[in-house]
């Protein structure tokens, strides 16, 4: 079970979460008022193609991008934020920043998704205020320094390690189990072998018992495998998907949720519970 304020989710079929991304370099840059309609027109769109909830972020977090400010990402997805108010799907919001997850939740958000696992001042806080429900996902490093030569020695244990300490820290904080979902970070901190090693052992994140989260979607790793530049890795993103679900994912994040969605739909004709 997940809850993620009024929305109960049973888990019994895995979730597909739409990615819609409130930056300038996404949407043509008219100005605020453009990029917010354009926003939520893709908003719309993945709703009706089938996604379970919308992942709404204001901050890129390529690698390399540079930090914006609580202001400017306030400015970006609050007018997206309120124009989805009472949307058939939960919206999650993509911040690490306790002010902007304080107002997207007032707002009537339903999930924060933080790449930074609630480690930021207050942000274990602004959470349990409430009862939306939270994505600790694992980084190494900063979106700034992350492709440095990452080391692990045992990147599955290590990746366990941090989102077990993440869940029992939001567990203290007064997060209760069922609003937590934890997320290995694909691409964040780590080469793609590294990677691979975490998609062939997502099956070892069951023992948290809580659902797993995926974003593979268009990512580096996928380009690595396939040769493909972003815009065409939509095959490789599906595959990705569908890979991760039949290895437990109950989450997957993703651009393309129409393709994923008819993806998942034949898993579940061969493969129901
Ligand atoms: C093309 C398109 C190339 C997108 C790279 C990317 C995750 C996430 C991101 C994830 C969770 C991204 C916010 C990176 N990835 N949140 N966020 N899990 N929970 N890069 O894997 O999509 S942004």
């Amino acid at each position: 079970m997940l809850r993620c304020g009024p929305f109960h989710f049973d888990l019994s079929r895995p979730l597909v979460m739409g990615i819609v991304n409130v930056t300038p370099d996404s949407f043509s840059d008219g100005g605020l008022h453009l990029r917010a309609d354009a926003a939520l027109e893709h908003a719309r769109q993945l709703i009706a193609e089938g996604a379970d909830m919308l992942d709404i972020g204001g901050e890129s977090t390529r690698p390399g991008a540079q930090p914006v400010s609580a202001r400017e990402e306030l400015w970006r997805i609050m007018p997206v934020i309120e124009g989805l108010r009472g949307a058939s799907a939960p919206l999650s919001v993509d911040t690490g920043k306790p002010e902007v997850m304080r107002a997207a939740l007032a707002a009537g958000a339903s999930m924060v998704n933080d790449i930074n696992a609630l480690q930021q001042p207050e942000a274990l806080e602004a959470v349990a205020a409430g009862d939306a429900a939270v994505c600790l996902m694992h980084m190494r490093g900063t979106p700034q320094t992350m492709q440095e030569q990452p080391r692990y020695r045992d990147v599955v244990r290590e990746v366990f390690h941090f989102l077990r300490a993440r869940m029992a820290a939001a567990e203290v904080a007064g997060i209760a189990r069922e609003r937590i979902v934890i997320d290995p970070g694909f691409g964040f901190g780590k080469t793609l072998e590294h990677n691979l090693a975490l998609l062939r052992g997502l099956g070892a994140f069951r023992e948290l018992d809580v659902p797993v989260l995926v974003g593979l979607s268009r990512k580096s790793m996928l380009g690595k495998i396939t040769g493909q530049d972003v815009e065409h890795r939509l095959h490789a993103s599906v595959a990705a998907a569908l890979l991760a679900v039949q290895r437990g994912a109950k989450i997957v994040r993703v651009h393309d949720v129409r393709a994923t969605v008819d993806a998942l739909k034949v898993w579940r004709a061969v493969d129901p519970e």
